[in-house]
């Protein structure tokens, strides 16, 4: 019997219909980190932490005391580019208020 035509993932072989799914890949991940100086005053960190990261005021604060104490901290995971876009826009904005704020990306 007559049939319409295959789908793009149908494929007929010597009478055998084979359906192929379609490969994804999940994207790689990047964390955005902040690192402390002994310039940037804290609530600036927390206002950026809020600003470009979504943060609540009570995270931001959090996340700004551990990187004031460790060294360094995550703001965030995110693919590339938006990770890319994160770390730009920190570092424009630090820049523009004078202050040496520091923001970089590291694969997961
Ligand atoms: N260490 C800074 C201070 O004492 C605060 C600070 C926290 C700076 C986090 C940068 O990523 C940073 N004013």
């Amino acid at each position: 019997m007559a049939r319409l035509p295959a789908k793009p993932t149908e494929r007929e072989e010597s009478g055998v219909l084979t359906k192929t799914k379609a490969k994804t890949k999940k994207p790689s991940l990047y964390k955005v980190l902040l690192l402390n100086d002994d310039y940037t005053p804290m609530e600036f960190v927390v206002h950026v932490l809020e600003v470009f990261f979504s943060k609540t005021r009570e995270d931001a604060y959090r996340i700004m005391l551990h990187v004031h104490q460790k060294g360094v901290g995550v703001c965030g995971v995110y693919t590339f580019e938006v990770a890319e876009t994160k770390v730009t826009q920190v570092m424009d904005f630090a820049k523009q208020h004078g202050h040496p704020l520091q923001c970089t990306m590291e694969k997961e």
